[in-house]
């Protein structure tokens, strides 16, 4: 099994989307805008899947990236999609904030799916390539594709978070998890901490000896780092110089009716960014009157997300009663302290959305970075916006600027909304000024390359 590609992305998507029949557009989003010009130099190509269950497709270029699409039919999505990776692997990843599934035969899918990509990988990548496994639906990747290429040099990177040791151990098939890492040569994380639980784990799980951030196993050497992600700097800025976005962030504070605050929260709609908590906050300081009716307006929107998943289903229903709830107790005919909104929104519509709000308000109970906080920053060069972030989100490890709060601690989230609200244009400028240095000089370009780089060394 020999391929041609030097440099092989290995994901759960390829980063298209499908637009009609063999039409696609490149997926938004800063992974692919930080891969791209790399695959271009280096010959490279992305394996990943398509969306579309049961689809065989053969490889495809498109927008000069070389795609081979890997197929999972209706129940590999189910078991190893939905199942594996999102009911289990993912809340357990991110402090069991809801329970994990553990089931045995969703792990048999999650290992087959796995093995199938790295079969594929196996084949695409040329002598002595170079493969990067992306994230938790593929763990297993790097173990499996070893044993099939001895020769390619192998990645990983983990955008979720990576639990403490005590939560991990509940996992009925940890050993083989941590093994299908320990195939690769470099496994990056998000944070130090998460690279910091994996090299504990290795010690008392595998009995494997440690010396600083490295595994030293019989025949090679497996490094832990943190590289935190980032977004494309340079492109949000430059989005919102256009004045047709300037025109679209007034339009929408006209369409709230101007109020003296607005209040901005976007997330996929999914139970670890804290939607509920934050809406709470809020709707207290309008309880107890520390907010006037009219003066504030927050714009909540929840992406849809793993409607399948029957977790999503309940939290969907949960933030819904409660934004009617707080509109029905606090909104007068036509004006509505919340608009909540479940839907996908273009680059432009949010950039504009980012600049119409005072106050964004990015409040996670676990989160391996958030790209939300990062976009947010990228698009105040007006210095003007305060973002309220919270100590779990990995961005808070950088953005130290930020209103820093517990989201568990609601009275905490309501002082720092207020403050944010009620800090002069001074403090919000002086603020802003410190985390756009940080996110400018660490974007996404310097994430993948960092990664790339130590890789290769
Ligand atoms: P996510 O959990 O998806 O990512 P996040 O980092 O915030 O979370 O990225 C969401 C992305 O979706 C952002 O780029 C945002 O602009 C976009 N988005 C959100 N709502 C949208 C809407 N309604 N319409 C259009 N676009 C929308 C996972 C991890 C994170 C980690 C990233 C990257 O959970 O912690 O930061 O991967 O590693």
């Amino acid at each position: 099994m020999r391929g041609t590609s030097s440099f092989l992305i290995v994901a759960n998507r390829l980063p298209v989307d499908r637009v009609g029949d063999n039409q696609w557009r490149r997926s938004p989003g800063g992974l692919v805008t930080a891969i791209a010009p790399v695959m271009q130099r280096r010959d490279g190509a992305w394996l990943g899947w398509t969306g579309a269950a049961g689809e065989e497709l053969k490889p495809f270029d498109h927008d000069g990236m070389h795609l081979i699409p890997v197929p999972l039919s209706s129940l590999e999505i189910e078991l190893y999609y939905e199942g594996f990776s999102n009911a289990t692997l993912w809340p357990l990843y991110h402090d069991v904030v809801a329970p994990p599934v553990y089931s045995r035969v969703l792990w048999d899918a999650y290992r087959a799916v796995n093995d199938r990509f790295a079969r594929a990988a196996a084949e695409a990548a040329a002598p002595g390539a170079l493969v990067w496994v992306q994230d938790y639906q593929l763990q297993l990747v790097p173990a499996m594709l070893r044993r099939l290429r001895p020769d390619v040099k192998i990645g990983f990177f983990l955008h979720i978070p990576f639990p403490p040791i005590e939560l991990f151990y509940q996992l009925p098939w940890r050993k083989e998890l941590v093994e299908g890492l320990l195939g690769a040569d470099l496994v990056g994380f998000q944070r130090p901490g998460g690279a910091q639980n994996f090299i504990r784990l290795c010690r008392r799980l595998l009995g494997t000896p440690v010396q600083r951030m490295e595994v030293l196993l019989e025949e090679r050497t497996v490094r832990a780092e943190a590289f935190p992600i980032s977004v494309d700097f340079g492109e949000f800025d430059q989005l919102v110089r256009d004045p047709n976005v300037q025109a679209r962030a007034k339009e929408i504070r006209g369409e709230l009716g101007d109020p003296e605050h607005v209040l901005l929260g976007v997330d996929r709609l999914d139970y670890t960014k804290g939607i509920g908590q934050r809406l709470k906050a809020f709707s207290e300081l309008l309880k107890e009157g520390s907010l006037m009716p009219g003066e504030a307006s927050f714009v909540q929107i929840a992406t849809p997300s793993r409607e399948r998943v029957e977790e999503y289903v309940r939290l969907r229903n949960d933030i819904e009663l409660m934004v009617g709830r707080i509109n029905g107790e606090h909104g007068q005919l036509g004006r509505q302290p919340i608009n909540y909104f479940h839907q996908s929104y273009d680059r432009q519509e949010l950039a504009a959305l980012y600049c119409a709000a005072d106050v964004m308000v990015v409040t996670p109970l676990r989160d391996g970075m958030n790209l939300v906080a990062k976009e947010y920053v990228a698009c105040r060069h007006d210095l003007r916006g305060a973002l309220v972030l919270s100590e779990f989100a990995g961005a808070a490890d950088e953005l130290r600027q930020a209103y820093l709060v517990n989201p568990y601690d609601i009275d905490g989230m309501k002082r720092a909304m207020l403050a944010a609200m009620r800090a002069t244009p001074h403090e919000i400028g002086r603020r802003m000024r410190s985390l756009r240095r940080r996110v400018a000089t660490h974007n996404v370009d310097k994430w993948a390359s960092d990664f790339l780089t130590a890789l290769e060394s």
